[in-house]
């Protein structure tokens, strides 16, 4: 088989200057099925670290006792990744959130009228004093602190336009957008973004759920749009179906700048991050999961089959070894091909006539009407008719194998 060619350029009009926010130790502890042990908590911050995200965004330490623990523990660990917490604005969480020795905190604040009636019960002004009050608090501490407004695509956007024009003015270093229900389309996000861009100068954060499938796009329309940092937890696991995919989101950027993206994280450890998380929470990968899921790469049909063998560009829009995962060629369906065949038949050694690769071919379609033909069954298939041709094998099968 070739090697892949690039099927597309760079696009130099995908900024390059946002970063990784995982989440995975915060929204994806919501998850319904993650119950992590401070040793688990330690082997996901490690293992993002050494993936190379620049954040790793961590639970409330008001949470409980081990809540506060996880962020002494990892806030020591000495990870290049910035260490942040995640707490309610108020005065009491960050102080809290700062003895722990965290990097940064990621404060929020609900400012939909479906939260400020049934949540909160503040009005836009007092979400700003107070805000202000606490970005000011935890900037005078030398410490990095993110203003984001919760349930921001259902909130008015005059309102969240003075929020974060006030929390810019108070001095947070990053204001987030946070599509908290997944209500959000990727039109929606790119142009609140924008407008959210021309009022602060302050970075730009994007955290978005999944309700709707569109956690991705989002994500992506988000950076376009001028979003700095982005938030993902792997296998996007968090609350309900939960937010941007680590994998997805990286399968989307990597279409845009492979270079680029290869330059930033040790992408051939994705799967391991996958099956990593898909243990602790007693779950298989999906078997449709962005790059990962088992049947990410499976060619099947004759006609992709043959396109793979030429050249896997043609059906991969990413070469599968980037990520560090493996092609499968699935040619023992009724679908299957004469090529796919004589291609079997090469990796074997077997020098056939074309008649009798469409003999072999035949025989493997009409048996598979009832199942899938096993690799060994289509190579014995290929053996016998290469004996009753008297050709000459030459095959080393084991090095095939
Ligand atoms: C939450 C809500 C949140 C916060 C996101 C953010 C959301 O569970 O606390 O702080 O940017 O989706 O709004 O995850
Ligand atoms: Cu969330």
């Amino acid at each position: 088989m070739t090697q892949p060619i690039p099927t597309q350029s760079p696009r130099h009009d995908i900024p390059r200057n946002w970063h990784l926010i995982d989440s995975t130790l915060r929204e994806g502890e919501q998850f319904a099925l993650a119950n992590f042990t401070l040793e688990d908590k330690i082997t996901i911050a490690k293992a993002l670290d050494a993936f190379g995200v620049g954040f790793i965004e961590l639970t409330t330490p008001v949470a409980s006792p081990e809540a506060r623990k996880t962020c002494e523990v990892i806030a020591g660990l000495g990870l290049n990744a910035k260490v942040l917490t995640h707490t309610r604005a108020t005065l009491e969480d960050v102080q809290v959130a700062l003895e722990c020795g965290v990097d940064g905190v990621d404060v929020l604040f609900g400012t939909s009228s479906e939260l400020r009636q049934f949540s909160h019960g503040k009005d836009i002004d007092a979400i700003i004093e107070q805000s202000s009050e606490v970005i000011d608090f935890v900037k005078q501490r030398g410490v990095n602190v993110r203003f984001s407004s919760e349930d921001t695509f259902r909130s008015d956007k005059r309102d969240l336009l003075r929020v974060y024009a006030a929390a810019d003015a108070a001095g947070a270093d990053r204001v987030g957008l946070a599509d908290t229900v997944g209500v959000a389309t990727p039109s929606h996000v790119r142009e609140l973004v924008a407008d959210v861009r021309a009022v602060v100068s302050c970075d730009i954060e994007f955290h978005g759920h999944n309700d709707t499938g569109c956690a991705i796009a989002n994500a992506f329309e988000a950076v376009r749009a001028g979003t700095t940092h982005v938030d993902t937890s792997i296998l996007g696991i968090g609350e309900r179906n939960g937010i941007t995919p680590l994998g997805g989101f990286l399968a989307r950027m990597y279409t845009q700048n492979p270079q680029h993206l290869a330059s930033c994280y040790d992408l051939t450890m994705l799967p391991e991050l996958d099956a990593m998380i898909a243990h602790m929470v007693g779950l298989d990968i999906p078997f449709n999961n962005y790059l990962t899921g088992a049947f990410a790469y499976n060619h099947k049909a004759g006609m992709h089959l043959k396109a793979i063998y030429l050249n896997p560009g043609s059906y991969e829009i990413i070469p599968p070894e980037a990520f560090g995962v493996a092609r499968r060629m699935q040619i023992g369906s009724r679908l299957t091909g004469k090529h796919a065949i004589a291609a079997r038949a090469n990796e074997l050694g077997l020098d056939l006539a074309s008649e009798a690769i469409v003999a072999v071919t035949r025989a493997i379609k009409a048996q598979a009407d009832d199942a899938d033909v096993a690799l060994e069954d289509i190579d014995a298939l290929l053996f016998d008719v290469a004996d009753m041709a008297h050709i000459h094998v030459e095959a080393n099968v084991e090095a095939v194998a």
